[in-house]
């Protein structure tokens, strides 16, 4: 999710996948304000000082937040020059209030604030995503090289057979195409794209820890682990006891589809020990598998509808895709979408112009602005995402008349599991109520393998994917891995977590990780990873509260008003509580567990071990 004003976990989200925050006419920008004054004033603080520091800090980020939003969203659905050029500046303006407000903190750091002033003071001085250090050019510098990262690859292209192809095709591509040799080049082409940026990478990675430093980090990688109400090691720490909870299923999951795929290409393509081929997963990332169903189905308790078919019978075009999902949140009993969120969303990829295809989900104004902006394909996937990106603009939506500095999600995971939460409930039952699927068709339970299995690929194979990418960043930013080894690190990561391999040697100069959106867009990934835990926390919880007494994947909330009151009071909550009181709020609990993901698999795990039990499994 992109948010624009301060970073990680901070302040009135801009839009929900990528990360900057506004300034520009500001009091603080004027140098008039009092984080400017805060460094240089003598006289001690107090308290109403203090208070007068947060209002200002709210107003400003109010205003320069809208003005803000406005620049991205024409700059993300119009990439040229001038309008990178705008965006950097804005950037730029930005990253210095929002570092000058950082630094204006500090001096009220021994005042005895009241726990509300406390948190609020606490976000903006952690509230950025990539700060620069305060001297003069840093923010314009580290502005004009994410500006460059973001658009670099947004506009990223291949020749494919003479043809000129972009990634929102070659994604559809990797996941029909089944011949390895294709998969192999398309794979490596679009790798092409990022071997430019690893220098400018390198440089921004410099800029900002400069910037954490002056702040009172260690590094950028301490910054984003410190935005979940616990100390930054804890959290490590914690994120490894998720893992170590979810990762017997993946091991079950990888070596019941590498096998799969070696009976299906032989060893030549897919040897039965190593590492699965990142090309052949039906992913650009190998980060979901859900296009793999039709390999690994099942034998005997496979389903016999592919949604992507049905959305295609059924003749659904993007926009009706959105409409049912949004028909879906009107179902718990929220509120349609505003008319301006269909006037202003870009829904289909326009063909004219080049725009950053990568979905994500705007709050423009804190008020009813809400958009999503998504070059959005007929097909399951999509649909999915979809329910993710309405999931951003119902949150933002839930907390918009909170003060800005707690517009923002319970923590990030939170903000990228509401729409997934919801897309769970998209079950054979659900697909009959809203008329894709004859009541006939519905599976019986002989078939439930076949259902978790399909859903396993996408949200089990996720898990390590989700992990990875900010175990690199933090390596990165920590200084562990230097440039020179950005690759080798990324791939050393990619085996270790998730047990795949490049489809070949890779070129000396190969900057692999820019090939993932997220990386030269500068969004955290590590909330996806807490998400893909939290959003079966919550399917549980709800299931429960709803009276369910059936398996959790058979389980729809749709139409259910009572489930939609008491989650929408937890996305009310926005960030103004510590995490694990939203989340006791909805689910009782205060603590992210992994075991709600493995109960929902439980059926799928007792059959992937028979399965394997006569395999080698591991890599
Ligand atoms: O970036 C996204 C969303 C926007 S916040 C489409 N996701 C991650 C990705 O695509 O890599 C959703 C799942 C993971
Ligand atoms: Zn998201």
């Amino acid at each position: 999710m992109k948010k624009l004003l301060l970073g990680a976990s901070a302040f009135a989200l801009l839009s929900a996948c990528s990360g900057e925050m506004p300034s520009g006419n500001s009091k603080v920008a004027q140098n008039q304000g009092p984080a400017q004054d805060a460094n240089q004033v003598s006289s001690p603080a107090t308290i109403k000082d203090a208070q007068a520091f947060v209002e200002m800090a709210e107003a400003d980020f109010k205003e320069m937040g809208e003005y803000a939003s406005h620049v991205f969203w024409v700059q993300a659905n119009f990439i040229t020059h001038d309008t990178n050029w705008l965006a950097a500046r804005v950037g730029a303006e930005t990253t210095q209030m929002g570092v000058e407000y950082a630094n204006g903190t500090k001096r009220f750091k021994d005042l005895p604030l009241s726990g509300d002033l406390a948190r609020k003071m606490k976000m903006i001085a952690q509230g950025l995503t990539l700060p620069a250090p305060s001297k003069d050019g840093a923010a314009v510098e580290l502005a004009n090289i994410t500006t460059d990262l973001e658009s670099m690859y947004s506009s990223g292209t291949i020749n494919l057979d003479d043809e000129k192809v972009a990634l929102d095709e070659l994604e559809v591509l990797m996941g029909t195409q089944r011949n390895p040799q294709h998969l192999k080049e398309m794979w490596e082409k679009w790798r092409e794209v990022s071997p430019p940026m690893r220098d400018k990478y390198a440089r921004m990675v410099e800029i900002a820890n400069e910037g954490a430093r002056e702040l009172g980090f260690k590094d950028v990688g301490e910054l984003w682990l410190s935005g979940y109400d616990m100390p930054a090691a804890d959290m490590a720490a914690e994120v490894d006891r998720l893992w170590g909870q979810v990762e017997p299923l993946y091991d079950q999951l990888h070596c019941y589809t590498r096998a799969k795929l070696n009976a299906q290409y032989g060893d030549e393509v897919q040897p039965d020990s190593s590492g699965i081929r990142a090309d052949m997963l039906g992913n650009m990332w190998a980060q979901t598998w859900g296009n793999m169903y039709e390999f690994v189905k099942p034998e005997g308790a496979s389903i016999d509808y592919d949604l992507t078919e049905l959305l295609k019978e059924a003749e659904y075009t993007p926009e009706k895709m959105v409409k049912i999902g949004e028909a879906f949140y009107t179902s718990l009993g929220l509120a349609p979408l505003p008319d301006t969120f269909w006037d202003r969303s870009l829904i289909s990829k326009p063909r004219d112009r080049t725009v950053v295809c990568h979905a994500s989900a705007w709050d423009i104004d804190s008020a009813d602005d809400i958009r999503i902006k998504m070059c959005t394909k007929v097909n399951a996937e999509d649909f999915n995402t979809v329910h993710h990106e309405l999931g951003h603009n119902y949150y933002q939506r839930a907390y918009k008349d909170l003060s800005p500095i707690y517009q923002s999600g319970a923590h990030d995971g939170f903000h990228e599991a509401i729409g997934d939460f919801m897309a769970l409930s998209i079950t054979p039952d659900y697909l009959v109520q809203i008329g894709l699927l004859e009541e006939s068709q519905i599976p019986d339970a002989s078939k439930d393998i076949g259902l978790l299995m399909e859903r396993a690929l996408d949200k089990v194979a996720f898990l390590p994917f989700g992990l990875l990418m900010d175990k690199w960043r933090w390596k990165v930013f920590s200084g562990e891995v230097t440039p020179e080894n950005y690759n080798q690190a990324w791939w050393e990561l990619r085996k270790q977590y998730q047990g795949v391999v490049p489809p070949g040697d890779r070129p000396a100069d190969a900057f692999d990780p820019g090939a993932k959106y997220h990386i030269p867009g500068n969004t955290p990934y590590l909330r996806y990873f807490l998400s893909y835990i939290l959003q079966f926390q919550f399917q549980k919880a709800a299931c429960a509260q709803a009276g369910w007494t059936g398996p959790l994947h058979r389980c729809s909330v749709y139409g259910n008003e009572e489930i939609g009151k008491r989650f929408n009071a937890m996305m009310e909550m926005g960030q103004s509580k510590p995490w694990p009181e939203a989340l006791e709020a909805f689910t009782g609990t205060r603590q992210m567990d992994g075991s709600a993901i493995v109960e929902y698999f439980a059926p799928l795990m007792e059959y992937l071990r028979e399965e394997n039990k006569d395999r080698t499994c591991g890599w």
